[in-house]
């Protein structure tokens, strides 16, 4: 079967006696499926243009996933947005002082929101919040029972590790013992949030007061080491220089290639409306692909590139799946609460199965609809679907 390729054959790129010599390795390099070093993926960042840059990430993309885009049918639970921590960037949480402004669901809230998807074919929750001091160990732990009593089937994927590191220190448990009694009471994958940038000059200018690079590293290792999956992520386009990406996802690279344990590596753009960061300009979509490119290439040990579409709008997640993108996230409702109040494109991101297997039919690519641990479910390639479901809201 042939597949997609929206760029110029990589023998004519590489024969071209005007490409940059050190580019020209990296790409010869990339062909022959050898590990790319630090200053290689410094030197993409600095010199390497989109075409470029591109051509090579869709040919890893079609060396390891042919045309298929996976997704999955979701849906998040927000605990809370109310938190102690303070990351500059942020347009979602209400600090605890100010609680009043925010909102705290009961056990029996989240349980409603479960009960809303009753009979419905969603395989995965992502319970994802603010952390708030009240909602504790204890309290989660009995939220996973009871949606894993009412709901068996349902994957329940939850907690970044900012949450899980305050949560295990306020009940006195070790991070081993935590991740132990969580896995138990039915968690059974992680998301990737709080990473941002590892680089502690970076964290002290816009979160200083969250978890660090070891202690978020040492929760996703400890997650793996009890067969958990997970996932990482990289807030970009904000004050971090080319050489703190690459240093973020160096350090996130030597772990996978210890544990093998993360899935899905997500860059996520840096969104400035409405937080302490909003005189920061944000990233062009050029630099958005050439990223995401970038990221395909570095990323060796790393199966899966996600592109978040809520954040990212449709048109340039549509895009990114010639630039190395193979995953688009989940029909998601509009739950999902920390884009949009930071100025995502889409402010009530909704999209049923039809319209996101569409959208990525259009761009020429076979959608497969997956489970949080990428088993296939299904191929929408040949699915004929009705107007009344491309066009539902
Ligand atoms: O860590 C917060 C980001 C993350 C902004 O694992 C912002 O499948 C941009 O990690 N601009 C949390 N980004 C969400 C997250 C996630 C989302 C979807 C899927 C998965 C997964 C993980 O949201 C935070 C932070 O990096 N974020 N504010 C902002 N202004
Ligand atoms: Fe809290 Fe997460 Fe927002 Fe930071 S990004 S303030 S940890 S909700």
């Amino acid at each position: 079967m042939t597949t997609r390729n929206d760029h110029p054959a990589i023998s004519t790129i590489l024969q071209d006696t005007r490409l940059d010599k050190g580019l020209k390795t990296i790409g010869e390099k990339v062909m022959s499926a050898e590990r790319l070093t630090p200053d290689d993926g410094l030197l993409l960042f600095e010199k390497g243009e989109l075409a470029y840059v591109g051509a090579l990430a869709n040919a890893v993309r079609v060396r390891m996933h042919g045309d298929k885009t996976y997704f999955n049918r979701n849906f998040h639970i927000e605990p809370t947005n109310v938190c102690i921590f303070t990351c500059r960037f942020c347009a979602y949480s209400k600090l605890y002082k100010n609680r009043e402004e925010g909102w705290e669901l009961s056990i029996d809230q989240m349980l409603d929101i479960v009960k809303k998807y009753d009979g419905q074919p969603v395989t995965e929750v992502h319970i994802v919040g603010g952390v708030h001091p009240k909602m504790n160990l204890d309290f989660f732990v009995e939220l996973l029972q009871k949606i894993r009593a009412h709901r068996p089937d349902l994957h329940l994927k939850g907690f970044t590790a900012v949450e899980l590191d305050y949560m295990f220190r306020k009940a006195k448990v070790s991070v081993e013992e935590g991740m132990r009694i969580l896995h138990d009471a039915g968690l059974q994958s992680m998301p990737g949030g709080g990473a941002e940038i590892f680089h502690p000059d970076i964290r002290a200018q816009i979160c200083h007061d969250k978890v660090d690079a070891d202690g978020w590293l040492h929760i996703h290792k400890t997650a793996h080491l009890l067969g958990m999956h997970t996932n990482a992520t990289m807030l970009y386009g904000h004050v971090e220089q080319f050489w703190h990406r690459i240093d973020h996802m160096e350090r996130l690279r030597q772990l996978q290639d210890q544990t093998k344990g993360f899935n899905t590596f997500i860059p996520l753009k840096f969104r400035n409306g409405d937080n302490e960061m909003s005189h920061v300009p944000e990233t062009s979509v050029v630099e958005d692909l050439r990223l995401y490119a970038i990221a395909r290439l570095y990323m060796d040990n790393f199966p899966h590139l996600k592109a978040y579409w809520p954040m990212l709008g449709r048109n340039t997640a549509q895009l990114t799946l010639s630039f190395g993108v193979n995953d688009l996230d989940g029909t998601i409702d509009d739950t999902t609460k920390i884009y949009s109040m930071a100025g995502a494109e889409e402010q009530n991101p909704s999209m049923n199965t039809a319209q996101l297997a569409m959208l990525i039919k259009q761009a020429g690519r076979r959608p497969i609809e997956r489970d949080t641990v990428y088993n296939e479910i299904k191929d929408y390639t040949d699915v004929v679907f009705s107007d009344e479901e491309l066009m539902a809201r």
